[in-house]
């Protein structure tokens, strides 16, 4: 088979909407593109509005039911997500990284999964562990700093959230060549953002994995931002293109609209299972947040960007599709808010029982047989510690 962009095969576009929405979602990337021909595309089934469109390759036939269960994965992530962010800023978190605006993105492509499939999160990919049924609250117990990861990997296989940017998909890849060894015919799933796409470690998993073919997907959330980072400081072209020079398909899919994740994603999944080798998603979003409650975005960005991404809000256009098409009642609705009512309220109460962590164990998992520098760092931290004691630290 030739390999070629399964995105530059499309051309098809058939709703003014979805016209409108690929030309104000690139827009960010039309400066970065100079060097290359190939214009971006976005596979799109859902338009900001609302619109159901219709796409050649990747279009899904989904039920009522099963669109209702989409709204609900993405209302109670942004609720759980909410929650966090709140408890993180009483103190009873240490750090917490949102995924607000990016429900769609993990929503659609976590739905896409199936139970034997493994998943290599980041850090924020919340979204993916609701649907593999990662208890929340184990996701706050590491932001507390009361556990080292919470939940087991093979319980749910989610495997536990990696911070050291991009390392995760050279663990996918290694993984997804070992379950090729053993003749299963499950897939493997590596989220990265588009920051972490300038690592190493993420450009040798595209080498490795093309090169042995290996069962995985790479699903990179191009939230527009690395920290302060913009896009045009990580990449010429738009990132899915990338794929196209190791050997294997890109696509860019609209990361605000949950079906066409989902139909992206399956179709890639699929792939990796006919023994097809990987392929790279790009899933074009916009984190609407901070990129962790350390962060203070107003230094490097402007308002009237996030006004403009609040426009293609996830959620909102698939609860107007919902509504148009008769396919959920007021009731279905009241019902989820009482839902997510009570996942607020169950998350606070379990996080506010959690033991207040103690901060001098982390010292001690360091070297199984302890480093002066560790020794000198432990002493160092608990004068630190000791000039808050009897009063306002100077
Ligand atoms: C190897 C490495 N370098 C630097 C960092 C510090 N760091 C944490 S998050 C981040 C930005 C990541 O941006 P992106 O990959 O776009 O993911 P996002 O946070 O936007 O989801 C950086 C530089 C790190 N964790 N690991
Ligand atoms: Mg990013």
């Amino acid at each position: 088979m030739t390999v070629e962009s399964t995105a530059a095969r499309k051309t098809t576009r058939r709703s003014s909407g979805t016209k409108r929405t690929a030309s104000a979602s690139t827009s960010t990337t039309k400066k970065a593109t100079a060097t290359t021909a190939t214009e971006p595309e976005l596979v799109q089934l859902l338009t900001p509005e609302g619109e159901r469109v219709q796409h050649p390759e990747y279009d899904i036939d989904l039920s009522a039911e099963e669109l209702r269960g989409l709204y609900r994965d993405m209302v109670l992530t942004r609720r759980f997500d909410a929650e966090a962010t709140a408890l993180q800023r009483q103190g009873e978190l240490g750090l917490w990284a949102s995924l607000l605006g990016q429900e769609a993105a993990q929503i659609g492509s976590g739905r896409a999964l199936r139970d034997d499939d493994y998943v290599f999160p980041t850090y924020r990919e919340h979204g993916v562990a609701w649907c593999r049924g990662v208890d929340p609250t184990n996701l706050l117990g590491m932001f507390r700093g009361v556990n080292n990861g919470g939940w087991d990997p093979n319980s749910n296989n989610f495997h536990l959230y990696t911070i050291v940017l991009g390392s995760q998909t050279l663990h996918a890849t290694g993984y997804a060549m070992g379950i090729a060894k053993d003749g299963a015919d499950s897939a493997v799933l590596a989220y990265f953002g588009d920051g972490a796409s300038s690592q190493g470690d993420v450009n040798e998993s595209f080498v490795f994995s093309a090169v042995y073919n290996a069962p995985v997907v790479f699903f990179c959330q191009n939230n527009q931002w690395a920290i302060s980072e913009p896009i045009e400081k990580q990449t010429r072209v738009p990132l899915y293109q990338r794929a196209r020079g190791f050997g294997f398909p890109g696509v860019r899919v609209d990361g605000n609209d949950v079906l066409a994740c989902l139909a992206v994603t399956r179709s890639a999944l699929e792939r990796a299972r006919r023994g097809e080798g990987p392929t790279l998603i790009e899933a074009f979003t916009y984190r609407m947040a901070a990129h962790t409650t350390s962060d203070d975005p107003t230094r490097y960005r402007r308002d009237a960007e996030r006004e403009a991404w609040e426009a293609k809000d996830p959620i909102l256009r698939l609860k107007a599709y919902l509504e148009n098409e008769g396919h959920a009642d007021a009731a279905f609705f009241e019902e989820l808010e009482a839902e997510s009512e009570t996942l607020g309220k169950h998350v606070r109460e379990v996080v506010r029982a959690m033991p207040v962590p103690d901060h001098m164990a982390m010292f001690d998992h360091t070297y199984a047989d302890g480093h002066a520098l560790v020794d000198e760092e432990r002493a160092q931290f608990a004068a630190y510690q000791a000039s808050f004691e009897g009063g306002e630290a100077e």
